[in-house]
């Protein structure tokens, strides 16, 4: 009698289950095909573009020969003669890596084009390789074509190498670049402007510094134009100035603020947190691309093999890229024989099996997903109709991972949300991002709020935007029972997927953080731009290596100047120069020069990224007894 009687009750739950899934789905199905735009959408091209999801960038020049992040350029054209150029094979590892597609550097600051520019002999038609007959952009764009890889170019609009940079000549002549490179090379997704510009050059020789107003001198609207029309469904990446289809966000180590709107005002100037955090009442779709090296620098140094990123890092990255409504371009430097070196090959490649292997099975499959009730006391929201979904499993299951997306088509609009699971029958935040980002500020000293971030006015609780896709990671939990809560949105939020995954445990593979490497040296500021370090005896000395601080520009070193001295009377100048790019790529910088046997080294500060005071996060001598560092 009571096997019957359980029989029964266990079916009817199951019936009551059944019918409760049948509305649930109703109900989402309905109010989704109901909406209307609400606010700014993506354009078809940017639809499309979200879809890519990550994408390679190349970095290749002739700084690739010179062991150079940012060529002068002046560099010899003899020094391009690549032994083993092989684009197919650049095209199979970035394939390989789950890359839909290739940004080429067709011309980086430097000048030198990677293609047989008609309006320069300043490019490949002048140098060894292939009796000056190659093409490196053609060789390319076919490789991604046979490999199925859409294909795109950088075209630096600061060009160190040009006599007329500065002047209205040269936007004619970069002008006309650009139009051989969007008429002779196929379909092209994305064109890339970057808008560094040093000031320093050779200039067709003038050797001087050239600044120009970011704002008005390269007429963008005009080039803007050409590129509508030469290729309707190209990508616009622009942080130069007038607005483009995509924007930067804001730093190049690899991550997008949590708080991610793809909204940006079509007029006005951009500031940081708009660049990392998009602004929420934004006038137009803006979407962030978030772009890094799978090295310290962008460009092949030889330094750098034993410093690829490991398969942890690349996972978090992917983590705060895609899992954060932005698209990931990953960029793997062409070493010096023409080929992607084979450390960075195999681990972009495990990259791309892990990200497989973490979202290879959807727990939601064997799980029942409810429409969430309105809920009761929270602060009505009247206007949202989903207010979330509560995923309950036929069985205790452990997770780790939540994803995430809204149907952008019609706009980005959730706000806010939270997480929980339903542990021995207490529900229990799975993570609470604004809680975490207090603590932080406070950890760096800073308990303000509304830092333009999207925090201000959230006082913990819950997480902020969705967008084209969001992946919450949190530590592994077993439980039935999942609830996803959206407590605030802009207009009735569209859901188009929940999923839920077990990430395998990858701790293993963390790189192990080191010691601060100056602490056993002796220093001292003898002006708030010079540093000394001392010995008490001499030492043979042969680079000097300086890692600029990581969370602000305060203090940076971008021009420099380094002297050695065995009396602190009699100075030898050992170098000078600029840290290319360090204000935006703050990696280590190494300074060599032949071996110098010195008891203090002096190292000035000729100009700072911004301050008066020079500033550090850790710096290294290599002395001829230990030359590796
Ligand atoms: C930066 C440039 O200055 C770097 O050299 C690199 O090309 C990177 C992608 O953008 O701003």
């Amino acid at each position: 009698m009571t096997a019957i009687r359980t029989f029964i009750l266990s079916f009817s739950k199951t019936l009551r289950q059944f019918f409760l899934l049948v509305i649930g789905y109703w109900l989402l199905a309905s109010h989704a095909g109901a909406q209307t735009p609400c606010g700014p959408t993506p354009t078809e091209n940017q639809l499309r573009w979200q879809d890519m999801e990550m994408y390679a960038f190349i970095h290749y020049s002739m700084n690739t020969y010179t062991d150079q992040e940012w060529g002068f350029g002046n560099e010899d054209l003899q020094l391009f003669n690549p032994s083993d150029l092989d684009c197919r094979q650049w095209a199979r590892v970035c394939k390989q890596a789950g890359m839909r597609g290739i940004i080429f550097t067709a011309k980086h600051h430097c000048g030198f084009c990677m293609w047989p520019s008609a309006y320069t002999e300043y490019s490949v038609k002048n140098t060894p390789w292939k009796n000056g007959k190659g093409d490196v952009v053609r060789e390319l764009a076919d490789a991604c074509r046979e490999e199925g890889l859409k294909f795109a170019v950088y075209l630096s609009p600061w060009d160190r190498n040009h006599a007329e940079y500065g002047r209205p000549a040269y936007v004619t002549y970069f002008r006309n670049q650009l139009r051989e490179l969007l008429t002779n090379y196929g379909d092209i997704f994305e064109v890339w402007f970057d808008g560094a510009n040093g000031g320093d050059g050779w200039y067709g020789g003038a050797n001087e510094t050239r600044k120009i107003d970011r704002t008005t001198y390269y007429e963008w609207p005009e080039t803007y134009k050409m590129i509508r029309e030469l290729q309707p469904n190209c990508l616009i990446w622009n942080d130069g100035s007038d607005r483009g289809d995509l924007r930067w966000v804001g730093t190049e180590a690899g991550n997008v603020g949590e708080t991610n709107w793809s909204l940006l005002n079509h007029d006005g100037e951009v500031t940081w947190p708009m660049l990392h955090y998009g602004l929420e009442d934004g006038d137009s779709w803006v979407p962030g691309e978030t772009n890094t090296s799978i090295r310290p620098g962008w460009f092949y140094h030889e330094t750098e093999n034993e410093h690829v990123k490991s398969l942890s890092k690349l996972m978090d990255t992917y983590y705060k890229s895609v899992g954060r409504n932005s698209t990931l371009l990953l960029n793997f430097p062409i070493a010096p024989n023409g080929r992607i070196h084979p450390t960075d090959s195999l681990r972009g490649i495990a990259f791309k099996k892990m990200i497989d292997e973490v979202f290879k099975n959807d727990l939601t499959k064997t799980a029942l997903i409810y429409p969430m009730p309105l809920p009761k006391g929270q602060g009505a929201v009247p206007t949202v109709h989903e207010k979330g979904r509560l995923i309950e499993f036929l069985k205790p299951t452990e997770f780790n991972r939540f994803v995430v997306e809204e149907d952008i088509r019609y706009g980005q609009r959730v706000k806010k949300f939270s997480l929980e699971a339903e542990v021995n029958g207490q529900w229990v935040p799975l993570k609470d991002e604004l809680v975490e980002r207090l603590r932080e500020r406070l950890r760096v000293g800073d308990g303000t709020s509304g830092m333009g971030d999207g925090t201000s006015g959230m006082n913990g609780y819950g997480l902020t935007t969705i967008g084209h896709r969001r992946i919450i990671c949190f530590p592994t939990v077993k439980a039935t029972r999942l609830r996803f809560t959206i407590l605030d949105a802009k207009c009735p939020p569209i859901i188009k997927r929940t999923s839920v995954y077990l990430a395998p445990d990858l701790t293993a593979d963390i790189p192990d953080s080191g010691e601060k490497r100056s602490s056993n040296l002796h220093y001292f500021f003898s002006s708030p731009r010079q540093m000394m370090i001392d010995w008490d005896a001499e030492q043979t000395l042969t680079a000097f290596s300086y890692l600029p601080p990581q969370t602000t520009r305060e203090g940076v070193v971008t021009h420099y100047t380094l002297w050695a001295s065995t009396d602190w009377t009699n100075w030898t100048k050992l170098a000078q120069g600029e840290f290319s790019n360090i204000v935006n790529n703050p990696i280590w910088q190494t300074i060599k020069f032949p071996a110098v046997n010195a008891k203090i080294l002096r190292f000035d500060a000729d100009r700072l990224a911004e301050g008066n005071r020079m500033s550090f996060d850790d710096f290294e001598v290599n002395h001829l007894a230990n030359p590796e560092k």
